[in-house]
């Protein structure tokens, strides 16, 4: 087991690899890619892009590790019954979940936009999640999952910064764990609230947990 000191704000952490995994979060073709569901509400998807390098040497600095990696995939089944009305019936109607789109159905399992980009595909030994909500612990089995493997730590990136990351976060905290948030490895199609809610992670002394950047991370499993 390798003790890792990785330079944070409010302060640098201490983690253990072995108690540490890293939580991608919908790095999915839908928000990323130009004519996806995100490009199709008008966003700059260029925004997500940005995080794609960064998770990049991320996951190959953590797999080389051995650490745990899992992904997350928003998205719902095919007959929307784990989606509630309530979020379904937002937005413009040709473009709610559901709907044809680009990709495929929008945010419908199984649809190609649906899947995770191809420069950051699962490893096949690499969890899954499949969530219905916006965290990734709602409705899901993720924290049974990082019980089996006795995880305290997690390294949550993904997009987008201040919805489905924030609020796995959020979630993760309830539950005891220290997240490190990497904010390169995390983007927003709105920059203000990508930078607003790095910013609430780590104000009050760290109330949701950690903040730092990829560089931060591989100098600290390097040492
Ligand atoms: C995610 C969203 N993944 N923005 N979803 O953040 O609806």
């Amino acid at each position: 087991m390798s003790t890792l000191v990785i330079a944070a704000e409010p302060e640098p952490i201490m983690i253990e690899t072995e108690k540490t995994a890293v939580v991608i979060i919908d790095m999915q073709r839908d928000f990323l890619e130009p004519g996806g569901f995100g490009a199709s509400l008008g966003n700059d998807v260029a925004l997500l892009s940005r995080a794609v390098e960064p998770c990049k040497r991320l996951l190959d600095a953590v797999r080389a590790q051995g650490m745990l990696v899992i992904h997350t995939r928003e998205g719902h089944l095919p007959d929307l019954s784990d989606a509630p009305r309530a979020k379904v019936e937002r937005g413009a109607p040709s473009l709610r979940i559901g709907q044809p789109g680009p990709m495929g159905r929008i945010l419908i399992r199984g649809e190609p936009g649906h899947d995770i980009i191809p420069d950051l595909y699962p490893k096949a030994d690499e969890p899954v999640i499949d969530k219905p909500g916006k965290g990734a612990f709602y409705a899901t089995e993720l924290h049974s999952l990082l019980q089996r493997h006795a995880i305290e730590n997690l390294v949550v990136c993904g997009v987008t910064t201040e919805v489905c990351v924030h609020t796995t976060v959020r979630e993760a905290n309830d539950r005891g764990y220290r997240c490190l948030v990497p904010g390169d490895c995390c983007g927003s199609y709105i920059p203000a609230f990508h930078d607003a809610g790095l910013g609430m992670i780590k104000a009050q002394g760290g109330i949701f947990g950690w903040v730092t950047d990829s560089a931060a991370i591989l100098s600290g499993l390097h040492r």
